[in-house]
């Protein structure tokens, strides 16, 4: 992570990475989920309060599991874990170990999908498993998504919006701001190619935007990752790794930890899977 990009993730709390992804990732996610479309169900996260904007015909759609597609199709998405390129990323944003807080999702919205109203922490009251600190030449996390562009976003589609630097909001949103109904000109709809990476701390507020292109669905991968110590949403494991686990790398595997410190797998910057850093 450079120094430009470190600059904007503070400042924004938010920072977009074109061409993450290569060409060749892109195709094979996308054939991934082609070839498992039947499995696409209704987002049942999505909601839209009181808000008479955010509102559509019909809900977000999902993707879950796809870890545990039948192979080749889990492979894209196994590789995505611990993807080379997100390394340095995560290993900034968090410091020394993190891990997949929960299972990877992907949404879709086509035409009329209804938005999210906005949310997230901000600075008004503590909350621990969202947050952004900056201190000592360092900054520091809570949960935070890196959601992965399958298909192309113009601005003004819809879909993920922020609004730019609220992660260090002192004060409550107001929520007829939440519910995009006055002020919308602080609502960024982040655009974006297929194969960029959005890196987004959850602690910024943020949602979805009604979709409104017609030619083309929303098509995001959504990987969030937390700090060694924190579980934020419900896990992706019972009580111990599942089965497939063997089949992953050691960095793979290592993401997938539950939460603790001592003794922990950390990933370099490099890709090695070290249990004493090397660096602190
Ligand atoms: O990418 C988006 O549309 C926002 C996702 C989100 O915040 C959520 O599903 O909780």
């Amino acid at each position: 992570m450079n120094e430009r990009e470190k600059f904007l993730f503070d400042l924004q709390g938010f920072l977009v990475v074109k061409n993450l992804l290569t060409q060749e990732e892109v195709d094979a996610l996308n054939a991934a989920v082609d070839a498992n479309f039947d499995k696409r169900g209704e987002d049942g996260n999505s909601h839209t309060g009181d808000s008479k904007t955010l509102v559509g015909t019909h809900k977000r759609g999902m993707f879950s599991g796809m870890l545990t597609w039948q192979k080749p199709w889990c492979q894209p998405f196994r590789d995505i874990l611990a993807h080379p390129k997100s390394i340095p990323y995560l290993n900034t944003i968090h410091g020394r170990g993190w891990r997949l807080d929960h299972s990877p999702f992907i949404l879709t919205s086509d035409l009329k999908s209804e938005g999210l109203i906005l949310h997230g922490s901000s600075n008004h009251h503590f909350d621990g498993s969202q947050y952004y600190v900056y201190r000592n030449g360092q900054m520091r996390c809570g949960m935070v998504v890196f959601q992965y562009q399958l298909h192309d976003v113009n601005e003004g589609d819809g879909g993920l919006c922020v609004i730019p630097g609220s992660h260090k909001a002192n004060l409550r949103c107001p929520k007829e701001i939440r519910e995009w109904e006055v002020n919308r000109e602080v609502v960024y709809n982040i655009p974006g190619k297929a194969g960029d990476l959005i890196i987004f701390n959850e602690a910024t507020i943020h949602g979805t935007l009604p979709w409104t292109n017609r030619e083309r669905e929303r098509r995001s991968l959504l990987v969030r990752y937390s700090p060694k110590y924190l579980h934020f949403a419900g896990g992706y494991y019972k009580s111990e790794f599942p089965e497939w686990v063997d089949e992953l790398t050691e960095a793979q595997r290592s993401v997938l930890e539950p939460p603790y410190i001592y003794n922990r797998p950390l990933i370099e910057d490099d890709g090695e899977t070290v249990v004493r850093p090397r660096r602190e």
